[in-house]
């Protein structure tokens, strides 16, 4: 096993998967679920990842379609072919292209998983994961009051551990003060997808009467330093998900204090070697880090759970069960959280296979390469 994992072939599909419902945050209304897949084949193995990132660009910088283009035309013929004794084998194909973090995590991950099954191991165990099921809780879409208390008490009936409910401007206040007077004792949290700003801090100021275990990207996707601004002056942590891309800006909102808690997604930040550096700045700090989610299919969660094993993953994730967002799902292993724990999917990889009869149903082969 030294000598390594070849990649004999690799196939990109995109794949169109239903939402059972319309998920609404700050940003947008999502009612389909669109993202390429990569399967990489070889020594009789397959490996797979999908990619976060949307058809346009709404919650970060980053595109389906250009995705394609980086994949197609510059990383995956020359994957195909190479030997992986190592994932970081393929650092030099993905470092001389900027930013693309979204796409280079595709080609990322789905490595990992390859080089598991090479060794025949969970990708937990190879993360150094410390626990046999993650703690969860939900993420749940705008809705109206009475709509968004009847998903909270549904998400109690199932033992979810945390419920983190979208906000946004006039989406707000009155909500919160409405949850918290029907659900006093609640782990809450909230997530802003970046529609406030500075000049709002009176009313964030006012989100501290609800005891909100954190406040997710409250500003501007690409600014840090107004947050550390914006920390300073409230009693609730800041967490930031869309500023951080890399272990250097996880570093940087530490340092400045505009952020006590990190929302981690492998897919956002480029992999699970840069998601691990993330959790390691994080641990530094004594900022725990929790993992977050992009309404992926059973591909993605699966590489989301094994990454949310990791020590310092000590607050409840997003990785709520696939049933909450898919009619079916297009792996064959229900990844489905029992009392608020998602467990992790035994098996070499990420421990879960594609379900080929509903894949083809719902996704269009891009193009494939073999060695
Ligand atoms: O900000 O965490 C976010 C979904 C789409 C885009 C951004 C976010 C989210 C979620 C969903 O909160 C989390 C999940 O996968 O359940
Ligand atoms: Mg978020």
């Amino acid at each position: 096993m030294t000598d390594g994992v070849m990649i004999e072939a690799a196939e990109l599909r995109m794949v169109h998967l239903p939402l059972l419902t319309p998920f609404v945050i700050s940003t947008g209304t999502m009612t389909h679920k669109t993202f390429p897949l990569l399967i990489l084949r070889g020594e009789g193995l397959e490996a797979v990842a999908e990619g976060v990132m949307d058809p346009l660009p709404d919650y970060l910088e980053e595109t389906t379609a250009g995705a394609l283009d980086l994949l197609r035309g510059a990383v995956l013929p020359k994957l195909v072919g190479q030997r992986i004794a190592s994932p970081s084998d393929i650092d030099p194909l993905l470092a001389p292209w900027r930013g693309n973090r979204m796409a280079k995590a595709v080609v990322e991950m789905a490595v990992w998983d390859l080089w598991a099954k090479s060794l025949d191991q969970p990708l937990h165990r190879l993360l150094g994961g410390v626990r046999p099921a993650i703690e969860v809780g939900v993420s749940l879409g705008m809705a109206s009051l009475d709509q968004t208390l009847d998903r909270i008490s549904a998400s109690q009936a199932q033992g979810y551990r945390r419920v983190k409910l979208k906000i946004a401007r006039g989406h707000d206040l009155a909500l919160l003060a409405g949850v918290r007077d029907r659900f006093p004792d609640i782990r809450l949290t909230v997530d802003a997808n970046t529609d406030y700003a500075l000049s709002d801090l009176a009313l964030i100021r006012r989100m501290d009467a609800f005891d909100l275990d954190y406040i997710e990207q409250p500003l501007a996707f690409d600014d840090i330093f107004d947050h550390a601004k914006l920390q300073q002056a409230i009693g609730t942590a800041i967490c930031l998900d869309e500023s951080i891309r890399s272990a250097r800006d996880a570093r940087v909102a530490l340092e400045l204090g505009a952020t006590r808690v990190i929302n981690i997604k492998v897919g956002r930040v480029g992999g699970f070697a840069e998601a691990r550096r993330i959790h390691d700045v994080c641990a530094a700090f004594d900022a725990p880090v929790w993992c977050g989610g992009m309404l992926e299919s059973g591909v993605g969660r699966a590489h989301n759970i094994h990454l949310a094993t990791m020590p310092n993953f000590t607050k409840p994730g997003d990785t709520s069960s696939a049933s909450r967002y898919f009619d079916r799902d297009i792996v064959n292993e229900p990844l489905e959280a029992t009392d608020g724990l998602m467990p992790v999917p035994p098996g070499p990889g990420i421990g879960v296979s594609l379900d080929y009869e509903y894949l083809d149903r719902v996704s269009e082969v891009v193009e494939v390469w073999s060695a």
